[in-house]
């Protein structure tokens, strides 16, 4: 069956967590100090710092990014001992992150919730692509979705599934892989310049919600960029995605 453009009907949606479902960096960052305090370093990363190393996906590499820049000599150490020092940070800022987020640091994106249950009970298929860690998305979706959130997400794919970061495609091919879907049938919803990447580099068609982390972001190539997802129906997606070029 395909829509009256030809394009097969829109059956799965594809989210990405942080900055997406959740305006999360401001706790991803309070952590991210709290965690070099507790590991006795004397580095501290402010919001334009931030800003910049968010350019680096994933949490382990934009330390191990920031090691490399304040300390020329970080090559020389053993490969495996500086592995296993970035490990250790990360571990600390995922749990300060966590406490955070179960504090109430965190809060769903207008829309959102109200989206990903009209699209559920519409039986769209939905999903997750993300490069945070699994522990900060039950950690969110608990809170904001109850115990029983696994059961919405048919596919989960996160920094423990698909360790190549944004904007590689690799969280979105393994996710499509997962649906069994072709991109054409999907789309996926992002909030930085990375995540457009890497969505389009899987063949998505892609709508874009940016944040003030990303606001100055280029998103050329997105399907839609809007202020946030409130308002947005499942038929709006559907007249969206039946008219997406192919
Ligand atoms: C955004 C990221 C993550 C978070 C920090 O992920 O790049 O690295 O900034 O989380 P998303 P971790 O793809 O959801 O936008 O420390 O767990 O990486
Ligand atoms: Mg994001």
């Amino acid at each position: 069956m395909s829509t009256p453009t030809g394009r097969p009907p829109l059956r799965a949606l594809i989210f990405d967590v942080d900055g997406t479902l959740a305006d999360t960096e401001h706790a991803h960052l309070a952590a991210f100090n709290q965690a070099f305090g507790e590991a006795g370093l004397d580095w501290h990363w402010d919001l334009p710092t931030y800003l910049r190393l968010l350019e680096v996906s994933g949490g382990k590499e934009r330390i191990a990014h920031h090691w490399a820049q304040v300390r020329g000599d970080v090559q020389a150490l053993d490969a495996s001992a500086l592995a296993d020092t970035v490990q250790r940070i990360h571990d600390l800022k995922t749990a300060a992150y966590e406490r955070r987020v179960q504090q109430g640091a965190v809060q769903m994106r207008p829309g959102v919730l109200a989206l990903i249950r009209s699209a559920h009970a519409a039986g769209l298929r939905l999903a997750i692509a993300t490069t945070t860690s699994p522990v900060n998305i039950s950690a969110l979706l608990r809170g904001a979705l109850g115990p029983d959130w696994t059961m919405l997400f048919e596919v989960i794919e996160d920094a423990s599934t698909a360790p190549r970061k944004k904007p590689h495609p690799q969280v979105y091919q393994q996710t499509l892989a997962r649906l069994q879907l072709p991109a054409a049938d999907c789309l996926a919803f992002e909030d930085s310049a990375n995540g457009l990447q890497a969505a389009r580099g899987a063949g998505l068609a892609t709508v874009i919600t940016p944040n003030d982390f990303s606001a100055h972001h280029d998103f050329t190539g997105a399907l839609r960029v809007l202020p946030s997802l409130q308002g947005i129906s499942v038929a709006d997606l559907r007249a969206w995605h039946a008219a997406a070029p192919r």
